[in-house]
């Protein structure tokens, strides 16, 4: 198949992601309240450059200038994310909200629909509001957690019908896992008290997720139950899965362990929005450490996709450990490798420590998912990478950036493979991201844009290579008709 021939429907949609901590900046503009973000990078040492997002790319005074570069991209979509304690500073269902920040989004909604870009719009992006930790523990209260999350997803449902494309939570794995077992996002919890006072890794984790599984199925059915009839949008979550192969694949054991390390990272929360239940692999090995979902919570939380939300970035090699699993243990028992038996490397080194480039591992994981969940409709909402030094270039080699060209193009032209000779249903594509941005625990100098943010110099926007060839590559794909 020649990688020009149009395959892709004619409505689909392609365009770029960000998220609200990342790149808005203003901290306190507004009346917004702080998030556990906020207090995590206050903490010393947990921001490999002791930094924040306290100005990131400055985007809550520049919407026109994000806007602006939307439109030099040829966009047709725009993934962001809303910051929670924006719209109720304490977060909480009986606190106050904050009528300017409900009007900050509405206007930046209606900004992009009037340039002809169509907004995906995320609830939450990580950045819960700080006071929801401090009063109950956030996520660890299942009760609590789901009303306030309830409450403001119904608040914006109602206050931006315009928005038809709604993902409830970004990664829960990553709140789960890096925020309540490694403690590397916030808010930090770990078992290893070098790092944090608090924290159980081998039991908060996995409570967590279940919350957030059912926080997710709560604003679904709130959405279904009070707005979508009339709204006419959809609603789903977005998971995080890196693509796996055995590291030897002669080894039974190496490829039931990459089957299960899917099953720990993908199926913790897709099987239960699929199926009602957990993966049977997770049960075996947390046994009572994994929650159980009662009757109603299963059926709250089985078939609460409208479609499914993948981030995708990188795969790797999968080794079975023979060891007993340890209590701490997140993966399935087993190693993650670059190199597999064979001297294979899984793909070139990035800025990122958990991020190689493997393009077949995106078609590999497409067909998987769309096997495992019966053909869903998918939403690819993040793919991208970063490039190893990129932050050392002078700015006229970092424009230059064929790297991340080439990544982009792998990997579109291995969707387009997966639609069209492996009849996977994907409608939508969302690279992460529009612009270099504050990189969590990595600070800034990670950058994982299409367009260059100077820091030093004003939050100044430069689009680098990239940022205009994503566009013809779906151009050439999609269908005129
Ligand atoms: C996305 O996550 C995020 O949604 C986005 O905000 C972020 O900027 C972007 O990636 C780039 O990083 O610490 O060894 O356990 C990507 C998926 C999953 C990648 C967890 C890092 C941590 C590996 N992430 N993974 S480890």
């Amino acid at each position: 198949m020649a990688d020009t021939t149009p395959v892709l429907p004619k409505d689909f949609l392609w365009g770029f992601a960000t998220a609200s901590y990342q790149i808005e900046g203003a901290p306190t503009a507004d009346g917004r309240g702080p998030s556990i973000w906020d207090t995590f990078c206050a903490r010393p040492g947990k921001i490999a450059d002791g930094s924040s997002g306290a100005v990131a790319c400055d985007s809550y005074n520049r919407t026109s200038e994000d806007i602006a570069l939307l439109k030099l991209t040829g966009a047709k979509a725009y993934r962001f994310s809303i910051s929670w304690s924006r719209i109720i500073p304490l977060g909480g269902r009986n606190d106050p909200i904050n009528p300017a920040g409900i009007a900050f989004y509405k206007k930046f909604v209606d900004d992009l629909l009037a340039e002809g870009i169509i907004p995906f719009v995320t609830l939450f992006h990580w950045d819960l509001p700080d006071e929801l930790d401090k009063r109950y523990g956030g996520p660890l209260n299942k009760e609590e957690f789901c009303a306030d999350f309830g409450h403001y997803a119904r608040t914006l449902f109602e206050a931006i019908p315009k928005v038809k494309h709604w993902i409830t939570f970004n990664e829960p794995w990553c709140s789960a896992i890096l925020g309540y077992n490694t403690g590397l996002f916030a808010p930090g919890h770990t078992s290893d008290r070098s790092k944090s006072e608090v924290g159980d890794s081998s039991t908060e984790c996995w409570i967590v997720g279940h919350s957030l599984l059912l926080a997710h199925g709560t604003a679904v059915k709130i959405y279904r139950e009070e707005f979508k009839e009339k709204a006419g949008g959809e609603i789903g979550i977005t998971l995080n899965g890196d693509a796996v192969y055995p590291w030897d694949p002669e080894d039974p054991l190496d490829v039931e362990a990459a089957e299960r390390k899917l099953e720990f990272s993908i199926s913790w929360f897709a099987d239960p929005v699929y199926f009602g239940h957990y993966p049977e692999s997770m049960v075996k090995q947390l046994g009572a450490r994994l929650p159980t979902f009662t009757p109603e919570e299963a059926a709250l939380v089985k078939g609460s996709n409208d479609f499914y939300g993948m981030n995708h970035y990188t795969a790797n090699y999968i080794k079975h450990k023979t060891t007993t699993p340890d209590p701490f243990d997140f993966l399935g028992n087993l190693e993650t490798l670059f190199i597999s038996k064979s001297g294979a490397c899984i793909g070139p080194e990035t800025q990122s420590f958990w991020l190689r480039p493997n393009p077949q591992g995106f078609r590999d994981l497409l067909n998987w998912l769309s096997k495992r969940y019966n053909h869903p409709k998918i939403y690819c909402t993040e793919n991208g990478t970063s490039l190893k030094g990129e932050n050392d270039l002078p700015l006229e080699k970092i424009l230059e950036d064929d790297f991340r060209v080439e990544y982009f193009r792998g990997y579109i032209d291995a969707l387009g493979k997966a639609v069209a000779e492996d009849g996977v249903n994907v409608r939508a594509y969302l690279a992460w991201s529009l612009m270099d941005n504050f990189e969590w625990a990595e600070g800034y100098e990670t950058r994982f844009g299409v367009t260059f943010v100077d820091y030093e110099g004003g939050q100044k926007r430069f689009p680098k290579k990239s940022a205009k060839s994503v566009g013809p590559m779906f151009e050439a794909l999609i269908k005129k008709e």
